[in-house]
Parts: C-alpha cells; sequence; structure tokens
C-alpha cells in the first residue's frame, strides 16, 4: 500500500458539503484507506480570474493500493461527480483533489506531475498538510512536510533566480522585484563574466552580443591565458574592483577564484541566515543563487583552488541561506547550457548538496532566448506563487 497525500479545494457552491462529500467518495472506493484528515482552512483565491470566492481548502492522508494513473482516474471521476465543470485553469470549481505526493515517488508525465509542482511554497497546502502528513518526505527536495511548511512560516522572504544565463537572471529579477515591491541584489557584472566564462567552450561570444551590457564580455578583448578565456576591459570602479584584482582575476584563474568567493562573501552577507540580522520585513530578489556559481567554479576551476581558498569556500557555504523560493530555468536543449539539474548538483559531495541552498523551487519554462514577453509572463507565474505563501 502507498501512502498518497491529496489535496482538496473547494470555491463554489457549499464548500464544506463539497469536501465532506469527496472525502466520503474517496473512503468508498476499493483499494483507498482513509488515514487523516486536516481541519478546512479558509483562504484567498490565489492566481486564475479575479474576484473569484475564497477558497476552503484541506488535505487527506490515504493508503492505497491504486496506481498513480488509476487514482488520478478516481479523483477526477469524484470531481465530475461534485459537478466540477472545467472552464479556465485555476478557475472557480466545485471540488479540486490533487495527488501532492505518492509516496515518493516523482512522476513527471503529460497527465501526471508527482509531487505536485506548487506544493512546496502554497501555505493553503502546506498548513493542513503539516496537520496529517508531518513525516511525509517531498522526494526531490529531501524535507519532510513539516520542514516544508516551517521554512515557508519562518524563512527570510529571499528569492533567488537561478539559471544558465546571467543576463536572463537580472532581467528577470528586476521584473520580479517590481511587480512584489522587492529590494533587487544583483551580482557584480565581474563575477559575472568570470562565471560567464565558465560555460561550454565557445559560448561566451554569443552571450555576450544577446547580452552586451549586462555581461562584461565582448568587445575589445584580451589574449586567452590558461583556462580563462577573453574579457572586455571595463572600468574598474564599474565593477566595484581595484584594477589589481581586476586583472588578477582576468589573467589567473587562481586568483579568480579568490576574486569569486571574496564577492560571494559580501553577498553572502546581505542575504543573513540569522534572523535577527534581518533589517526589513520585505523580500529581497536576487539574480543569482550562491551555490549555483560555487557549483560551476569549482567545476572549472577545482583543479586549481588552493588549500586557503577551499577553507574560504567552506566558510562561504556555511552562510549560504536557503532562499525562501528559488526561481529556475528549464534549459532548452538547443543551447548549449548545463542541464536542468546540473547547477544543482554540488561538487564538494553529495551530503552537501542535500545541505546547501536546498528549498522550494519553482520551474519556469524558459531559455536563453526569453522575449520580454515570456519573462513577464515568468514573473506573473512568481508573483502569483509569492502570494500563495501569505
Ligand atoms: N495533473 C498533473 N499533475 C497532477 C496531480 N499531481 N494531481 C493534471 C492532479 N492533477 C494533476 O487539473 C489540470 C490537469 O492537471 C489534470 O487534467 C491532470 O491531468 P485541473 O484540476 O483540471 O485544473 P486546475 O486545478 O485549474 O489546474 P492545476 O494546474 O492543477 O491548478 P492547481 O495547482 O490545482 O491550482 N487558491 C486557493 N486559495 N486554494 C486552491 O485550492 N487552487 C488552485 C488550482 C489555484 N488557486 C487556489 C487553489
Ligand atoms: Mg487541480
Amino acid at each position: 500500500m502507498a501512502h498518497v497525500l491529496i489535496g482538496l479545494g473547494s470555491n463554489v457552491g457549499c464548500r464544506e458539503e463539497n469536501l465532506h462529500r469527496g472525502v466520503e467518495l474517496l473512503c468508498g472506493t476499493p483499494g483507498i484507506r482513509l488515514e487523516g484528515v486536516s481541519a478546512w482552512l479558509a483562504t484567498r483565491a490565489v492566481g486564475g480570474p479575479a474576484g473569484q470566492a475564497d477558497f476552503l481548502n484541506g488535505v487527506a492522508l490515504l493508503q492505497t493500493l491504486l496506481a498513480p494513473e488509476a487514482l488520478l482516474d478516481r479523483l477526477q471521476e469524484i470531481e465530475n461527480q461534485l459537478g466540477r465543470v472545467r472552464q479556465e485553469r485555476w478557475g472557480p470549481r466545485t471540488l479540486d483533489l490533487d495527488i501532492l505526493l505518492y509516496d515518493e515517488w516523482v512522476i513527471e508525465t503529460e497527465r501526471l506531475r508527482i509531487p505536485h509542482p506548487a506544493m512546496t511554497w502554497r501555505r493553503f497546502v502546506l498548513e493542513p498538510a503539516a496537520q496529517v502528513a508531518g513525516w511525509m518526505v517531498h522526494p526531490e527536495i529531501g524535507w519532510t512536510v513539516q520542514e516544508l511548511f516551517h521554512h515557508l512560516r519562518d524563512a527570510f522572504p529571499y528569492a533567488a533566480v537561478a539559471s544558465p544565463w546571467p543576463g536572463v537572471n537580472t532581467r528577470l529579477a528586476r521584473l520580479i522585484a517590481e511587480r512584489i515591491g522587492a529590494e533587487l541584489l544583483c551580482a557584480p557584472p565581474l563575477v559575472k563574466a568570470i562565471l560567464g566564462v565558465f560555460r561550454p567552450d565557445g559560448e561566451e561570444a554569443a552571450f555576450a552580443e544577446r547580452w552586451g551590457d549586462d555581461f562584461a564580455c565582448g568587445g575589445e578583448t584580451q589574449e586567452r591565458t590558461s583556462s580563462i578565456p577573453r574579457l572586455s576591459r571595463r572600468p574598474s570602479d564599474a565593477l566595484g574592483l581595484d584594477g589589481l584584482e581586476r586583472d588578477a582575476a582576468l589573467g589567473d584563474p587562481t586568483q579568480a577564484v579568490g576574486v569569486i568567493l571574496k564577492w560571494l562573501w559580501r553577498l553572502s552577507e546581505q542575504i543573513p541566515c540569522d534572523r535577527s540580522q534581518w533589517t526589513s520585513d520585505g523580500w529581497v530578489v536576487s539574480d543569482f543563487w550562491l551555490p549555483q556559481w560555487l557549483t560551476w567554479a569549482e567545476a572549472r576551476l577545482g583543479p586549481v583552488v588552493t588549500k586557503e581558498d577551499r577553507k574560504r569556500w567552506e566558510t562561504v557555504c556555511q552562510r549560504i541561506v536557503s532562499p525562501k523560493l528559488l526561481v529556475y530555468f528549464d534549459a532548452d536543449a538547443s543551447v548549449p547550457a548545463p542541464k536542468t539539474d546540473e547547477p544543482f548538483l554540488f561538487p564538494l559531495g553529495k551530503e552537501r548538496c542535500c545541505s546547501v541552498g536546498k528549498g522550494p523551487r519553482i520551474r519556469l519554462r524558459l531559455d536563453g532566448d526569453a522575449g520580454l514577453a515570456e519573462l513577464a509572463q515568468a514573473a506573473t507565474e512568481v508573483q502569483i506563487a509569492v502570494q500563495g505563501m501569505d
């Protein structure tokens, strides 16, 4: 028998009766045994058409012999039985039944995504879920439902934007910050430039063409030395580094690691792990995600990292806070970039991968070619996710 967590929601008709009836029909299904039901929670509609009625939400914990697809068929039958009309995504409904977790299975088919992709940041899911299934584990994040709920409640209101395209990150982070009234935290261009050259060979030229101003590659170039390719020279004050540091970083990979670590340190200071150091209650959005950079830096420069750098590295890692929400993109196969999950693998070992910077993630269907309209659409999705956290 599999343990399954089901999310229930209703905002049409007698909401309470709809939820009760839904649970009753689930219980009466052969191969399903009810283990627990949460209290019902009244919530504002998140996303969907403006002006729709408030929801009543809850969660049921089941044991079942049904396979995921068969269970979905049964849930849809019950939704239909209760008069569910599907007109638009996130529209009003008599009853919505979602499979949130199915043991620790990860499923991604046309019809089914398990774990439910939005469960890790929705308060109307996590609060009732923590009541009945706090011990269940989210297989992609490795946290329990209880840990996810506590993170949602307590984490610094910080969203990190991560993709293989630093220029796109900056644009999207700026849009998100505008939408949710957040403070924008941008990485200095030199760090982006150094990290940019960690991309597959030849990629930086196309990149510079596309993102000229956001990125310090292209234009006047210098000779390629060791593994650091061409980078343009920029006034050092614009980079926030003195001329010596800049030249050293451009010419010598060992120095580059030092510069990166120095900046990661400074940036990590702005997103404190310690709640007592928070300077405001408002959101902060960054156009970088520190673990991703550490990964890239180590992957490309690992062989030249000195002992001292490694120590500093460890310290930076300890200071890294898990974003309340990580915003990341699906890499498009036609663009030579790290595969979707690659930036999330931490090369210092699996253990570290589990402890550094993980947490709720919203995956956007975007790539390095995304235009303004697509980015605006993506920013709206993030805005709705942030609303769902309240
Ligand atoms: N589907 C894929 N994965 C799953 C899964 N894990 N469980 C597919 C259930 N269905 C899954 O669902 C659309 C399709 O998703 C299904 O045909 C199934 O094959 P739907 O129920 O027809 O449409 P929907 O619910 O509008 O879309 P979606 O994307 O499932 O939305 P959500 O995530 O369910 O969110 N605000 C509050 N306060 N409370 C709510 O309950 N619910 C939503 C809907 C939005 N805002 C809300 C609430
Ligand atoms: Mg649904």
